[in-house]
């Protein structure tokens, strides 16, 4: 029997053009595919109106490579004969190319089939003939394609027409994504705006926002961050409705701001230090916090019990490494807990995650226990690293060594990636770096998050480090916040604010995220 079709994430979604008007002479299609991939594409469609099936061919194998050592599909436009011969993971078919029965008779159960749909009767047509996904546009007028075949402006509003009557059809859980002068600036409006209540999109493809881009990986991470930001609602919205127990095992500074966080959001905090509880507290459904804010040898021995009783119930994990590098101690710690069991999510200052690298990628050798380079004082974060450098440093860390995890480098901008995709969150307020245990109950939203919202923790990790990020936002331009103080029941209202306002899907709150 053939392979199922592989689960595809269509958040951004790559569609190529080779004309010099497109891809500037002296560049290479396989360049910027390649760097697209780096910034976050998450599939890509190779579309060429002009070569021969030959060239396609061998410019389809080239890709191949680069998109298989990704984990990404790539899709051929129009020509089956083609994906059939490279044996890519399948078509994307306009409504003047092959029927989707035919394409399937060609090309078996196992290969995806894509179609474009320009009206709510030809996107229902095409789900009941069998399409994988539907490649809904023109949304916006774009040079890109010729302006015949264009005649059809949608507008975000069209297609939320068209998802709406996917929805009514009874295909709401056919992916779709949004095609047609689409790029960083205008995504967000097209995922707000084009979203039926019942079908959300899955994803936005582009052609010229990537290839035509100076920066092809920046413009797919930019993307990518506006489809991510777009899903922060359906989060929010999980953790109020689940109210997932936050158990923390933390220090004694943060456990009162950090419950009262989890509480602001919607989740059921337990502030429980003893490793005998967790195996019960595993099974009510959470998630488990280790912050190594105050470490003793009977504290590490309670956290590793502890992540032991929570990986065998399946339960995940977030590991705050609260000044990792600050001491041997601490960083004997983090080598113990990295050893001792997974994490789903490591969440720490570009200092502290600079430790968490070196321990993952240490050979266990004497030399290894120097502290590392970036000089570390107390438990803040001195590392200035670049934004490419913390991407890097999130990427390698949540690739591990056979431990993946999403790994969330803290700053002005964080940076959360889980190996595969990387976003960058910019929202956040200076308040948060003047007040007591902001990190660690970042933390905390971060479990309830992941325990909430189970089918992609990435996501879970940047709704939460979104919804954080502007909670401080509103509390910091109250005008009754004059200062730290005042900010701290500011900031818990605010979280509590956002909760509500997702509850009542008066979503406003997102024109503050960055
Ligand atoms: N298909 P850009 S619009 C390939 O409406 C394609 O089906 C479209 O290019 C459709 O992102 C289009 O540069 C071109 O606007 C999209
Ligand atoms: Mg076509």
């Amino acid at each position: 029997a053939d392979p199922p079709p592989m689960t595809v994430d269509y958040s951004v979604y790559l569609v190529t053009d080779s004309r010099p008007a497109i891809l500037a002479p002296g560049r290479r299609l396989a360049h910027v595919v390649d760097a697209a991939l780096r910034g976050g594409a998450t599939a890509v469609q190779l579309r060429d109106k002009l070569g021969s099936d030959a060239d396609v061919a061998a410019q389809a194998r080239e890709l191949l490579g680069l998109t298989r050592a990704r984990g990404v599909p790539l899709l051929i436009n129009d020509r089956v004969g083609v994906a059939l011969e490279v044996g890519c993971e399948g078509v994307h078919l306009g409504q003047d190319d092959m029927d989707v029965a035919q394409a399937r008779r060609m090309l078996g159960p196992g290969k995806i089939i894509g179609v474009s749909a320009r009206s709510p009767a030809e996107a229902v047509a095409a789900c009941d003939a069998g399409a994988d996904y539907l490649g809904i546009g023109t949304v916006f007028s774009t040079t890109t394609r010729r302006k015949t075949d264009t005649a059809t402006i949608l507008g975000p509003a069209g297609v939320g027409a068209i998802l709406a009557a996917l929805a009514a059809a009874g295909h709401a859980s056919v992916p779709t994504v949004a095609i047609g002068g689409i790029d960083a600036a205008n995504a967000p409006a097209v995922l707000a705006h084009a979203s039926a209540p019942r079908k959300p999109l899955d994803g936005l493809a582009v052609v010229s926002a990537i290839v035509a881009a100076a920066d092809p990986a920046a413009a797919a991470a930019r993307l990518l961050s506006a489809v991510l930001r777009a899903r922060v609602p359906l989060v929010v919205e999980r953790v109020a409705r689940a109210t997932p127990v936050s158990h923390n095992m933390t220090n004694l500074v943060v456990q009162n701001l950090a419950a009262n966080v989890a509480l602001a959001v919607g989740a059921s905090p337990i502030m429980a230090n003893y490793a005998l509880e967790a195996p019960d507290l595993a099974g009510l459904g959470g998630a488990l916090v280790i912050n190594m804010g105050t470490v003793t040898p009977e504290g590490l021995d309670n956290f590793v019990k502890a992540l032991a009783a929570y990986n065998d119930a399946g339960r995940p994990v977030v590991l705050d490494p609260v000044g990792a590098g600050a001491t041997a101690v601490r960083r004997d710690a983090v080598k113990k807990l990295l050893s001792a069991g997974t994490f789903a999510v490591i969440k720490g200052n570009a200092s502290e995650m600079l430790t968490v690298h070196s321990v993952i990628t240490a050979d266990d050798q004497e030399h290894q226990r120097q502290p590392p380079r970036e000089a570390q004082r107390g438990v803040d974060s001195t590392a200035t690293l670049t934004i490419t450098q913390r991407a890097a440093l999130a990427r390698s860390i949540a690739r591990g060594r056979g431990r993946p995890c999403v790994a969330v480098v803290t700053g002005v901008s964080d940076i959360i990636s889980d190996g595969r995709r990387t976003a960058r969150v910019d929202n956040g307020h200076e308040l948060l770096g003047a007040i007591t245990g902001s990190g660690c109950s970042l933390g905390t939203v971060l479990s309830a998050a992941v325990a909430a919202y189970e089918e992609d923790p990435f996501v879970a990790a940047v709704a939460a480090t979104v919804m954080f990020g502007v909670a401080a936002e509103m509390a910091a331009a109250r005008s009754d916040v004059r200062g730290p103080g005042t900010f701290v029941p500011a900031f818990i209202d605010e979280l509590h604010a956002v909760r509500r306002a997702t509850a009542e899907r008066d979503w406003r709150w997102l024109a503050l995220a960055k």
